[in-house]
């Protein structure tokens, strides 16, 4: 099939990929949008229903934890029926072919790990749908990777819900967003807030949510990096030392409109280690707030498509 990407751009960035020995790569929702999970900004924006405020924040858990947890169950649910896509999978195949390259993902759908991506070279910068910890203060509860679903059964998803079928080649991921407003009677466009009552979220008592076997009274909570909170400092400090160890040859800028920080920061840290930018997005203008500079590339386009084929002068083709 004939590239939608212009000839000469993917000619000078497969051969700049060739020799580049360290890169780094900045993954957002956009990347998972044509395995059908809805972004979170943007036309069919999830957040778009509920203020990121409203929700990611730990005073919005404080106040309603049930209505939070449903939040988060049903993007558990929706993330386990998605099914990674070729870009997830062609960085997995990159950083088995170049050592010296570290992803760092905004997302928390665990699709990146689930395309077999070399742990140690995947960095969850706001952790994982699939993580809980204790929220009681002297309770250092957590566990990993727990996919149960619903992880309680009051958290199954509301019978008026759809059941979500995210289907990739869905490109930006509002299909399953549009599918799930029609359900609500949500016309495109409409913007509601939480406390419409067409919005299936059932006042649940605390008792019902997943409270934690260790301390028997602490509520779990998503193992994510609410607004507000500080991403794992484990984390920061494992990629600031890798960002110290030398020049940066190349930032891969992936499906991400480049708001959120200190995420976003990351663009202008690598540039100042020497690196050369290539922006993959749906959108031309969410290139970071420095926006691109001579050399950089920009590849306009679904992520699912781009990422495998700039990346195949490398990591060979991607099935
Ligand atoms: C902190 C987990 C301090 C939860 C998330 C400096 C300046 C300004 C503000 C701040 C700052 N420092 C801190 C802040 C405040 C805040 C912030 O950045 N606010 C923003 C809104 C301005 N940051 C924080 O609060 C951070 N904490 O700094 O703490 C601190 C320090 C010490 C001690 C205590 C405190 C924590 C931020 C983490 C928040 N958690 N996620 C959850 O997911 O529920 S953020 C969440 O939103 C995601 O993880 C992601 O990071 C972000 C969404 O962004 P994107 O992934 O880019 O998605 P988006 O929808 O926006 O864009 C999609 C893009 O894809 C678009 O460009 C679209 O065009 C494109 N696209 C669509 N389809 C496709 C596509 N591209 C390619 N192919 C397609 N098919």
């Amino acid at each position: 099939m004939a590239s939608a990407i212009p000839a000469a751009d993917l000619r000078s960035f497969s051969e700049y990929l060739k020799t580049s020995k360290r890169i780094i790569a900045l993954l957002g929702a956009g990347i998972s949008a044509s395995s059908g999970l809805p972004t979170f900004r943007g036309a069919g924006g999830l957040w778009r229903t509920y203020e990121a405020t409203d929700l990611a924040t730990p005073e919005a858990f404080e106040a309603n934890p049930d209505l939070v947890w449903q939040f988060y169950s049903y993007r558990r649910h929706m993330a386990l029926k998605a099914q990674p896509n070729r870009a997830h999978f062609a960085l997995a195949e990159l950083a088995r072919k170049r050592k010296d390259f570290i992803t760092l993902t905004q997302n928390v759908d665990g699709l990146s790990p689930r395309a077999n991506h070399p742990s140690e070279q995947l960095h969850l910068l706001h952790g994982s749908l699939f993580n809980v910890k204790c929220t009681s203060f002297y309770c250092s509860y957590s566990r990993n990777n727990d996919f149960t679903d619903p992880i309680v059964p009051a958290l199954a998803i509301p019978k008026n819900l759809p059941e979500p079928t995210p289907s990739t080649g869905d490109k930006t991921g509002e299909e399953a967003t549009r599918s799930l407003y029609n359900a609500l009677g949500i016309a495109e466009g409409e913007e509601v807030d939480i406390s419409d009552d067409r919005v299936p979220l059932k006042g649940l008592s605390t008792d019902l949510l997943p409270h934690c076997p260790e301390c028997k009274e602490g509520l779990l909570r998503p193992g994510v990096v609410w607004f507000g909170e500080s991403l794992p400092l484990q984390t920061l400090d494992t990629v600031d030392n890798w960002m110290k160890a030398g020049p940066i040859d190349l930032i891969l800028v992936i499906g991400t409109s480049s708001r959120v920080y200190p995420a976003a920061g990351y663009v202008d840290k690598a540039r100042a280690k020497g690196a050369r930018v290539a922006v993959v997005n749906m959108d031309r203008n969410d290139v970071g707030s420095s926006g691109l500079k001579p050399g950089d590339w920009f590849f306009k386009g679904d992520a699912g498509v781009i990422v495998p084929e700039i990346l195949q002068s490398v990591t060979g083709e991607i099935q």
